[in-house]
Protein backbone atom coordinates (compact mmCIF):
# COMPACT_ATOMS: atom_id res chain seq x y z
CA UNK A 1 0.00 0.00 0.00
CA UNK A 2 1.70 3.27 -1.22
CA UNK A 3 0.18 6.47 1.04
CA UNK A 4 1.69 9.45 0.21
CA UNK A 5 2.64 11.63 3.31
CA UNK A 6 2.62 8.71 6.11
CA UNK A 7 5.74 8.82 8.23
CA UNK A 8 7.32 5.88 8.12
CA UNK A 9 9.81 4.34 10.97
CA UNK A 10 12.78 3.42 10.02
CA UNK A 11 15.05 0.77 11.38
CA UNK A 12 13.20 -1.87 13.70
CA UNK A 13 15.43 -3.79 15.99
CA UNK A 14 12.71 -6.57 17.23
CA UNK A 15 12.71 -7.78 20.76
CA UNK A 16 11.34 -10.37 23.12
CA UNK A 17 8.39 -8.28 24.04
CA UNK A 18 7.28 -7.99 20.52
CA UNK A 19 4.39 -10.00 18.77
CA UNK A 20 3.47 -9.75 14.77
CA UNK A 21 -0.45 -9.67 14.85
CA UNK A 22 -1.18 -11.83 10.98
CA UNK A 23 -5.37 -10.70 10.26
CA UNK A 24 -7.42 -12.68 8.24
CA UNK A 25 -5.83 -14.55 5.76
CA UNK A 26 -8.51 -16.37 4.68
CA UNK A 27 -9.51 -17.35 1.24
CA UNK A 28 -12.87 -15.10 1.13
CA UNK A 29 -10.50 -12.01 1.64
CA UNK A 30 -8.57 -13.18 -1.23
CA UNK A 31 -9.43 -12.53 -5.21
CA UNK A 32 -11.46 -15.37 -5.83
CA UNK A 33 -12.93 -14.95 -2.38
CA UNK A 34 -16.71 -13.57 -1.29
CA UNK A 35 -15.33 -10.64 -0.08
CA UNK A 36 -12.03 -10.13 -1.85
CA UNK A 37 -9.50 -7.50 -0.88
CA UNK A 38 -7.87 -6.31 -4.27
CA UNK A 39 -4.01 -7.28 -3.90
CA UNK A 40 -4.50 -8.98 -1.26
CA UNK A 41 -2.63 -12.66 -2.60
CA UNK A 42 0.39 -10.08 -3.06
CA UNK A 43 1.03 -9.85 0.43
CA UNK A 44 1.27 -13.32 1.56
CA UNK A 45 4.93 -13.77 0.49
CA UNK A 46 5.90 -10.73 2.55
CA UNK A 47 3.67 -11.94 5.34
CA UNK A 48 5.78 -15.47 5.43
CA UNK A 49 9.42 -13.63 5.12
CA UNK A 50 8.13 -11.59 8.51
CA UNK A 51 6.50 -13.82 10.30
CA UNK A 52 10.07 -16.17 9.94
CA UNK A 53 12.17 -13.56 11.06
CA UNK A 54 9.96 -13.54 14.41
CA UNK A 55 9.46 -17.15 14.35
CA UNK A 56 13.41 -17.56 14.47
CA UNK A 57 13.79 -15.54 16.95
CA UNK A 58 11.13 -17.11 19.37
CA UNK A 59 9.13 -13.66 18.89
CA UNK A 60 5.24 -14.72 19.13
CA UNK A 61 3.33 -14.41 16.14
CA UNK A 62 -1.03 -14.36 15.99
CA UNK A 63 -3.38 -15.10 13.69
CA UNK A 64 -6.94 -14.06 13.99
CA UNK A 65 -9.35 -15.56 11.95
CA UNK A 66 -12.71 -14.40 10.85
CA UNK A 67 -15.44 -16.85 12.32
CA UNK A 68 -19.09 -16.23 11.63
CA UNK A 69 -22.19 -18.61 12.62
CA UNK A 70 -24.44 -18.21 8.84
CA UNK A 71 -27.15 -16.31 10.72
CA UNK A 72 -24.34 -13.44 11.43
CA UNK A 73 -26.57 -10.03 11.35
CA UNK A 74 -23.24 -8.46 9.63
CA UNK A 75 -24.61 -10.57 5.96
CA UNK A 76 -26.43 -9.03 3.85
CA UNK A 77 -28.52 -12.00 3.12
CA UNK A 78 -30.00 -11.96 6.34
CA UNK A 79 -31.42 -8.65 5.54
CA UNK A 80 -34.67 -8.80 3.22
CA UNK A 81 -33.83 -6.87 0.49
CA UNK A 82 -30.80 -5.20 1.74
CA UNK A 83 -27.52 -6.43 -0.21
CA UNK A 84 -23.98 -6.30 0.29
CA UNK A 85 -22.48 -3.00 0.39
CA UNK A 86 -25.54 -1.14 1.53
CA UNK A 87 -25.04 1.46 4.45
CA UNK A 88 -26.12 -0.21 7.54
CA UNK A 89 -25.88 0.30 11.19
CA UNK A 90 -27.08 -1.10 14.53
CA UNK A 91 -26.06 1.16 17.01
CA UNK A 92 -22.39 -0.22 17.96
CA UNK A 93 -22.77 -3.70 16.81
CA UNK A 94 -23.35 -4.11 12.89
CA UNK A 95 -22.01 -1.86 10.46
CA UNK A 96 -20.90 0.67 8.66
CA UNK A 97 -22.01 -1.55 5.88
CA UNK A 98 -23.37 -4.91 5.16
CA UNK A 99 -21.11 -7.70 3.50
CA UNK A 100 -21.35 -11.09 1.55
CA UNK A 101 -21.72 -13.83 3.17
CA UNK A 102 -17.98 -15.00 4.42
CA UNK A 103 -15.87 -16.97 6.89
CA UNK A 104 -18.54 -19.15 7.52
CA UNK A 105 -17.20 -21.40 10.38
CA UNK A 106 -16.38 -24.75 8.86
CA UNK A 107 -16.27 -23.71 5.11
CA UNK A 108 -13.45 -23.26 2.97
CA UNK A 109 -13.70 -19.61 2.84
CA UNK A 110 -12.81 -19.72 6.45
CA UNK A 111 -10.17 -21.20 6.07
CA UNK A 112 -6.23 -19.51 5.68
CA UNK A 113 -4.88 -19.84 2.16
CA UNK A 114 -2.66 -22.56 1.73
CA UNK A 115 0.26 -20.21 1.23
CA UNK A 116 0.39 -19.06 3.97
CA UNK A 117 3.18 -20.52 6.43
CA UNK A 118 0.80 -20.94 9.37
CA UNK A 119 3.52 -23.64 10.93
CA UNK A 120 5.13 -20.24 12.61
CA UNK A 121 2.43 -18.96 14.32
CA UNK A 122 1.79 -19.46 18.47
CA UNK A 123 -2.07 -18.87 18.78
CA UNK A 124 -4.79 -18.09 16.81
CA UNK A 125 -7.82 -16.25 18.06
CA UNK A 126 -11.20 -16.66 16.37
CA UNK A 127 -13.42 -13.72 16.08
CA UNK A 128 -16.87 -12.43 15.18
CA UNK A 129 -18.69 -15.43 16.66
CA UNK A 130 -21.20 -13.60 17.82
CA UNK A 131 -24.65 -13.19 15.28
CA UNK A 132 -25.89 -10.19 16.73
CA UNK A 133 -22.69 -8.26 16.99
CA UNK A 134 -19.70 -8.52 14.31
CA UNK A 135 -15.69 -8.24 15.61
CA UNK A 136 -13.32 -6.53 12.92
CA UNK A 137 -10.86 -5.91 16.15
CA UNK A 138 -8.54 -8.86 17.01
CA UNK A 139 -9.23 -8.26 20.42
CA UNK A 140 -13.12 -7.36 21.17
CA UNK A 141 -16.51 -7.36 19.42
CA UNK A 142 -17.44 -4.24 17.62
CA UNK A 143 -19.29 -3.21 20.85
CA UNK A 144 -16.63 -2.92 22.88
CA UNK A 145 -18.22 -5.39 25.62
CA UNK A 146 -16.73 -8.91 24.98
CA UNK A 147 -13.08 -9.72 24.44
CA UNK A 148 -11.66 -12.49 22.38
CA UNK A 149 -8.29 -12.99 25.05
CA UNK A 150 -5.73 -11.47 22.82
CA UNK A 151 -5.03 -8.78 25.29
CA UNK A 152 -4.48 -11.33 28.27
CA UNK A 153 -2.50 -13.27 26.03
CA UNK A 154 0.10 -10.76 24.90
CA UNK A 155 0.13 -9.46 28.48
CA UNK A 156 0.72 -12.31 29.93
CA UNK A 157 3.35 -12.63 27.48
CA UNK A 158 4.71 -9.40 28.52
CA UNK A 159 4.18 -8.02 25.03
CA UNK A 160 4.10 -4.33 25.09
CA UNK A 161 5.20 -3.64 20.98
CA UNK A 162 2.75 -5.07 18.75
CA UNK A 163 3.18 -5.28 14.41
CA UNK A 164 0.10 -5.59 12.62
CA UNK A 165 -0.41 -6.84 9.06
CA UNK A 166 -3.02 -8.93 6.70
CA UNK A 167 -6.77 -7.61 5.66
CA UNK A 168 -8.60 -5.58 5.27
CA UNK A 169 -6.64 -2.60 6.67
CA UNK A 170 -9.61 -0.38 6.74
CA UNK A 171 -11.22 -2.70 8.85
CA UNK A 172 -10.03 -5.89 10.70
CA UNK A 173 -6.44 -4.65 11.07
CA UNK A 174 -7.55 -0.59 11.68
CA UNK A 175 -9.85 -1.90 14.89
CA UNK A 176 -7.00 -3.72 16.02
CA UNK A 177 -4.44 -1.53 15.90
CA UNK A 178 -6.75 1.11 17.41
CA UNK A 179 -7.88 -1.70 20.27
CA UNK A 180 -3.96 -2.30 20.72
CA UNK A 181 -3.45 1.30 21.26
CA UNK A 182 -6.30 1.77 23.81
CA UNK A 183 -5.24 -1.53 25.39
CA UNK A 184 -1.88 0.33 26.03
CA UNK A 185 0.41 -1.03 23.42
CA UNK A 186 2.66 0.45 20.91
CA UNK A 187 1.00 -0.57 17.98
CA UNK A 188 2.94 -0.51 14.45
CA UNK A 189 1.05 -0.97 11.05
CA UNK A 190 3.11 -2.70 8.48
CA UNK A 191 1.62 -0.72 5.52
CA UNK A 192 3.04 -2.72 2.60
CA UNK A 193 2.00 -5.64 4.32
CA UNK A 194 -2.17 -4.93 4.04
CA UNK A 195 -4.43 -3.90 1.61
CA UNK A 196 -8.05 -2.29 2.00
CA UNK A 197 -11.53 -2.16 0.87
CA UNK A 198 -12.07 1.56 0.66
CA UNK A 199 -16.09 1.15 1.37
CA UNK A 200 -17.75 3.40 2.40
CA UNK A 201 -15.70 5.91 -0.38
CA UNK A 202 -12.67 7.73 1.26
CA UNK A 203 -13.00 5.41 4.45
CA UNK A 204 -9.28 4.23 3.76
CA UNK A 205 -7.97 7.68 4.58
CA UNK A 206 -10.30 8.63 7.25
CA UNK A 207 -8.67 5.46 8.99
CA UNK A 208 -5.27 6.37 8.31
CA UNK A 209 -5.60 9.50 9.19
CA UNK A 210 -7.74 8.52 12.59
CA UNK A 211 -4.69 5.80 13.14
CA UNK A 212 -2.22 8.94 13.09
CA UNK A 213 -4.62 10.88 15.55
CA UNK A 214 -4.05 8.02 18.11
CA UNK A 215 -0.24 7.15 17.84
CA UNK A 216 -0.14 4.14 15.60
CA UNK A 217 2.98 3.98 14.09
CA UNK A 218 3.64 2.78 10.59
CA UNK A 219 6.97 0.98 9.23
CA UNK A 220 7.81 -0.74 6.05
CA UNK A 221 8.60 -4.41 5.65
CA UNK A 222 12.37 -4.11 4.58
CA UNK A 223 12.84 -1.51 7.74
CA UNK A 224 13.17 -4.67 10.12
CA UNK A 225 16.21 -6.41 11.06
C1 LIG B 1 -13.36 -7.97 7.66
C2 LIG B 1 -15.35 -7.10 6.89
C3 LIG B 1 -16.05 -8.08 7.53
C4 LIG B 1 -11.87 -7.86 7.69
C5 LIG B 1 -14.06 -8.95 8.32
O1 LIG B 1 -11.20 -8.89 7.90
O2 LIG B 1 -11.35 -6.75 7.49
N1 LIG B 1 -14.02 -7.03 6.96
N2 LIG B 1 -15.40 -9.01 8.25
ZN1 LIG C 1 -16.41 -10.64 8.98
Amino acid sequence: MEIKGLKIEKDIALKGTDALIIVDMQYDFLPGGALAVEGGDKIIGGINEISKLFNENLYVVVQTQDWHPQHHLSFASNHPGMKPGDEYSEEERIGPILWPDHCVQGSHGAEFHKDLDTTVTNAIIRKGVDPKVDSYSGFRDKNKIRETGLRGYLQSLNINRIFICGLALDYCCYYTAVDGREFGFDVYFIIDLTRGINEPKGRLSQVLTDMVEKGVKFVKQHNFF
